[in-house]
This record gives structure tokens, sequence and C-alpha cells, in this order.
């Protein structure tokens, strides 16, 4: 099996930090006057800080400066990291500890493929870090999903061809970008959402123990 790797998404699929994200954003949004619902929230998954401000700004029809975007960036992370830093073992989500066991077993090389500049950060709070064998994450590119740069830099430090790399994503664009990237895409949660991802699962703990051996090597 050293011919096929694996790239874990970090949000949605190792840990639920969305939830962190939504008391941060909301936490903003208050402060500038408006209101930010859990609906709202699901429009910034798998988005890039940036691109999520200014999502969140269009929900509040509100217009600011560059220099004071730039602050309020600054200020929702600090807000956000509060919440990681009280992370552990106990928030990975179920069926991931499990997974990894199987593709360490198979000599299945896997690493991290997410948007997040907190990544690292992340997993060494929930103690997965040294488990990867390389983590791309929001810091190491310049386009964010739906484009595959994040996939394709994952596969180059697997050392192996895009269309021997399967994706776990939550996230449409992440789904896009996999797909874009010639990968086997695996959509992690609602199937509707996720329509387009080669095989869907509701999380990791219904992957069957076989799926590397037979769906994705045959
Ligand atoms: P940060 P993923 C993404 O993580 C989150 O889903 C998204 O909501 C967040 O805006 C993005 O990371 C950037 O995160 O502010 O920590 O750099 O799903 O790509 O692992
Ligand atoms: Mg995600």
């Amino acid at each position: 099996m050293n011919n096929t790797g694996v790239i874990f998404d970090l949000d949605g699929v190792i840990v639920d930090t969305a939830k962190y994200h939504y008391l941060a954003w909301k936490n903003l949004a208050d402060n500038l006057g408006f209101e930010f619902t859990e609906t709202h929230n699901e429009l910034l998954k798998g988005v890039s800080r940036v691109r999520s401000l200014e999502i969140l700004l269009d929900i509040g029809k509100v217009d600011l400066s560059e220099d004071k975007k730039r602050d309020i960036l600054v200020a929702k992370n600090e807000d956000y990291l509060k919440y990681i830093y009280k992370m552990g073992a106990n928030e990975i989500l179920p069926g991931v500890e499990n997974l990894l066991n199987t593709l360490d077993a198979l000599g299945i090389k896997y690493v991290l493929g997410s948007a997040s500049k907190n990544a690292p950060l992340i997993l060494n709070q929930v103690g997965l870090f040294d488990r990867f064998r390389g983590i791309v994450d929001g810091n190491s590119v310049s386009k964010a999903k739906p484009d595959p740069e994040v996939f394709l830099i994952g596969a180059e430090k697997l050392n192996l061809k895009p269309e021997c790399c399967v994706v776990f994503e939550d996230a449409i664009a992440g789904i896009e970008a996999a797909n874009k990237a010639n990968m086997i895409s695996v959509g992690v949660g609602d199937d509707n959402t996720l329509s387009d991802a080669d095989f869907n699962f509701k999380n990791l703990t219904e992957i069957p123990h076989n799926f590397f051996t037979e769906v994705i090597s045959a």
C-alpha cells in the first residue's frame, strides 16, 4: 500500500473547531452590531480567515477600511485561540484514531491539508502532531480551497502522484479542490452537501476496515 497516501482536512474531519470559530466570529459581529447565526457559520467552513471576514462583513452589510480589517482579524484570532488552548485529546472526533491506526498498520502515509494557519497548534493540543508525515496549512499556500494547491503540496510531501492520494474533507470547497487535483475525494458529513465526492461517509467511524485494501486499490 506504499503507493497510496492520505490527506486529511483538519476542521470537521479530525476535530470540530468550527464551534470555536463561530463563538469568535459571533463575538465580533456582536461588537459590530449585527446578528451572526450558526447557519451563517456554515458558510465559513473550509474558507480562509481573510475570506471568512469578507463573508461576515457582507452578512452584516458593514464596510471597513483595510487597516480596521487587519486589526479585526488579529482580534478574532486571539479570541479563537483562547478556546484552542483549552483543547485536549478528548476533542478528537470519533473514528479518527482508529483510522490512523489502520493506516499505520497498512503502511499508508498521511499528511494534513488544512486552510487553518493554526493547524500545527491544534494538532499539538490534541496530541496528534507527531503522527502526521507532514503538514500543509494556511501558512503554506498562496491560493485557498477550492484551488487544489494545498492538496498538491500534500502529494509532494507524500512523494506520491495526485491520483494515488485519498482526501478526507468536510467542506464543498475542499471536495472541489481534491477533485481538481485529480485525487480520490471522500466527503465526511452530509452526503447531499458533499455529493461531488467520490465516496461519502457520515463520519470516520463509518469507514470500513477494508476501505483502503479493497475500494481504493481496486
Ligand atoms: P484559521 P480546515 C478551516 O479549517 C476552517 O474550516 C475555516 O472555518 C477557517 O476559516 C480556516 O480553517 C482558517 O482557519 O483562522 O485558524 O487560519 O477545514 O481547512 O481544516
Ligand atoms: Mg474542514
